[in-house]
């Protein structure tokens, strides 16, 4: 059993998908950032740094309790121990899928939460910030959108590199923000594993 430490953020639903795709067995904990709940001593001693997603799987190597906070570890992690495995057993596929977990996890995502501050979040306006993150946003869309060119998924087969990737298009995607007018390919990308029915799961009620 593994304990998902959750909440509805992008990371979160990271997190969240991953376990859907599994097939593992898992409960949700949810940690309230709104109500401060990642700052709870308990919790940190599971995720130092105050950020969910984070997991305890009390089945682990050695039939041990293991720890794990960073949601591409978690997706690297749970991949390897699925039975499907989505992250594969090569190491030239390795290659392939860590380098754009990597890039889900270290480049999009955080240039994503920036975007997401400067455009909903933040009390003040500062267009230059807006623009920046935007144009930096379209600039890895339409990287994204390249490389889908050849290819249904972005690593090859469908992997963790998919999933690391896969919430902060579906919120950064709408017309509001992005759009997807410009990004054909990342768009099929999109729809594609939007019917997956673990995404269904995952972006559901808890
Ligand atoms: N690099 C981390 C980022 C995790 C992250 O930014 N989590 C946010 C929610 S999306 C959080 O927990 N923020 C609460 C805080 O910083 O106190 C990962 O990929 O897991």
């Amino acid at each position: 059993m593994i304990d998902l430490y959750f909440w509805t953020t992008d990371n979160g639903y990271k997190a969240r998908h991953m376990m859907e795709e599994s097939g593992l067995n898992y409960t949700i904990k949810p940690i309230n950032l709104k109500e401060q709940e990642q700052f709870d001593p308990d919790f940190l001693k599971i995720s130092p740094h105050h950020k969910i997603p984070a997991i305890v799987d009390h089945d682990g190597p050695n039939g041990e309790t293991i720890t794990l906070f960073e949601s591409g570890a978690i997706l690297k992690y749970v991949g390897s121990k699925m039975i499907n495995r989505l992250y594969p057993d090569d190491v030239v596929s390795q290659v392939s899928v860590d380098q754009w977990l990597f890039f889900g996890s270290a480049q999009f995502t955080t240039i994503a939460q920036q975007f997401g501050f400067f455009m909903v979040r933040s009390a003040i306006d500062i267009p230059e910030a807006k623009s920046h993150y935007e144009e930096l946003m379209k600039d890895m869309f339409t990287c994204l959108d390249l490389e889908l060119l050849n290819r249904e998924y972005i690593a090859g087969d469908y992997s963790i590199a998919d999933i690391s990737m896969y919430s902060d298009v579906r919120v950064y995607g709408v017309d509001k923000f992005i759009g997807f007018g410009a990004y054909p390919n990342l768009k099929r990308w999109f729809s594609s594993i939007s019917q997956r029915p673990a995404v269904h799961k995952a972006w559901g009620p808890y």
